[in-house]
């Protein structure tokens, strides 16, 4: 690691682009089967809504640094009464976590361990969270904005997304009645 260059990298605090970036990648509803609870509504959603985008992430990596980090962006949207969210995932090195920090607009991020306990941290502007090592974490924007936020990583983290994409998560993030409510996930055992 010696060796290697100070750097400035530029981001847009209300898109999410970074400049330079070396990853970027998008995930639109039809990448995301299985992961909403109502799957007619799933269906609905990206025949009629025209597939839309869910989130983008852009990523910085130094070749030879131990750390990386990269932004969110997070449109808003529901699938029936679920906000739009991200997979969802552990880290494959599970003594590894994360930091994320808001930017722009509101959500939830949702974490859960191993043995299923369920926790969960306000994102909004201004804040950030730590994400332990060896907890699963899925961000939610609850918002009517694009959610965008920062995170910071170690390159050896690796996602882990099976465990997640398999059972899902304990809670579902759910509008009723105009308002935020975590309901416990039928599907989890
Ligand atoms: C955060 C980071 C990324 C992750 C992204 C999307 O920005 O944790 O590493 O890829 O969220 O989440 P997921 O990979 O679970 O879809
Ligand atoms: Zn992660």
């Amino acid at each position: 690691m010696i060796g290697l260059s100070p750097t400035e990298i530029s981001f847009d605090a209300t898109t999410g682009a970074l400049s330079p970036a070396t990853g970027r990648y998008r995930k639109h509803l039809s990448h995301l089967e299985g992961a909403f609870r109502d799957v007619d509504a799933w269906s609905r959603v990206i025949q009629e809504g025209g597939d839309p985008l869910v989130y983008e992430v852009m990523e910085y990596k130094k070749e030879g640094s131990d750390l990386f980090f990269g932004t969110t962006t997070m449109q808003p949207g529901k699938v029936g009464e679920e906000y739009f969210m991200t997979r969802g995932h552990f880290h494959l090195s599970r003594d590894m976590g994360e930091f994320y920090c808001t930017q722009h607009g509101k959500g939830l991020l949702l974490l859960q361990n191993r043995e299923g306990k369920s926790e969960t941290v306000e994102m909004r502007e201004g804040s950030c969270a730590f994400i332990p090592p060896d907890w699963a974490h899925r961000s939610i924007n609850t918002g009517s904005v694009p959610l965008v936020f920062t995170w910071f990583c170690n390159v050896l983290a690796g996602h882990d997304y099976d465990p997640i994409a398999t059972q899902g998560m304990r809670m579902l993030a759910v509008e009723r009645c105009g308002k935020v409510e975590l309901v416990p996930n039928p599907n989890f055992l």
